[in-house]
């Protein structure tokens, strides 16, 4: 036990928010990591239908953002990694509820080595 306790604290999760949302919302956040290499593989929010891991690209000559799903996002040894609007963030798709400005939700987040980390989100406005 004492284990698995050193281990989650070696990761914070820190900043997360969202803006208010009908359907479709991105999280973003910042993962400090205090000790060995990490990835983030996977994600669950029991107040959407969906969550996934995904990346913002601009493609072709016009410039167009596409998403992308990815299978795990690299966090780096003893360094940190920001997901923000136009690259690395959490897709959450058929929200159950709208979020709205000054509501908060959680959402877990599955790390390779660190295991389930419990992530509390601020909606934003714009
Ligand atoms: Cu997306």
């Amino acid at each position: 036990m004492m284990h698995v306790i050193a281990l989650a604290a070696v990761l914070a999760v820190n900043g997360a928010y969202a803006h208010p949302a009908v359907d479709n919302a991105a999280v973003y956040f910042t993962i400090a990591n205090a000790g060995a290499a990490d990835t983030l593989d996977g994600v669950r929010c029991s107040d959407a239908a969906s969550a996934t891991l995904h990346r913002s690209e601009r493609v072709g000559r016009s410039g167009r953002m596409l998403m992308l799903p990815v299978a795990g996002i690299r966090v780096p040894a003893r360094g940190s990694v920001t997901l923000e609007p136009g690259g690395y963030h959490v897709m959450l798709e058929n929200l159950k509820h709208p979020l709205a400005v000054g509501q908060h939700f959680m959402i877990r987040l599955h790390f390779a080595r660190a295991g389930w980390v419990n992530v509390r989100v601020a909606v934003r406005p714009y």
